[in-house]
């Protein structure tokens, strides 16, 4: 089966597009939290921030950078938040990094 994000990045697992380029894919969560809830993933297969590396650091500017414009064009102008779940404590269910772009309600803070 491998790894359901890099199936996703692969285009062999259907999801709702909302941006890609060359290094990262961003698509709709099945299970939105908020009005507007997008994942960006990078095309490369990371487990997750703990086990990204200095290779890794223009993978990730280049995740955050998608995660900006993917609010940019879904007008989330009025505030949104990038989240990294990183292991078990913080309910990360799926293993290929993905950054959380949630919006279009207001947030609470602290997250549960
Ligand atoms: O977030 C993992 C997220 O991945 C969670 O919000 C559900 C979402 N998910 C799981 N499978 C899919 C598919 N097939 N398409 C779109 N979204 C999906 P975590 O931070 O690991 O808890």
């Amino acid at each position: 089966m491998g790894c359901l994000f890099c199936n996703i990045v692969e285009g062999k697992v259907p999801a709702k597009l909302a941006y890609e380029n060359e290094h990262v894919v961003a698509f709709h969560d099945i299970r939105p939290m908020a009005p507007t809830h997008v994942l960006v993933i990078p095309r490369k297969h990371i487990v997750g921030i703990g086990e990204a590396t200095d290779e890794d650091v223009n993978t990730l500017g280049q995740v955050m950078l998608a995660g900006r414009r993917v609010a940019e064009t879904l007008k989330l102008e009025e505030g949104y938040r990038l989240v990294v779940n990183n292991g078990e404590n913080a309910g990360q269910s799926v293993f290929h990094l993905h950054l959380h772009v949630l919006g279009g309600r207001p947030l609470a803070w602290p997250p549960g």
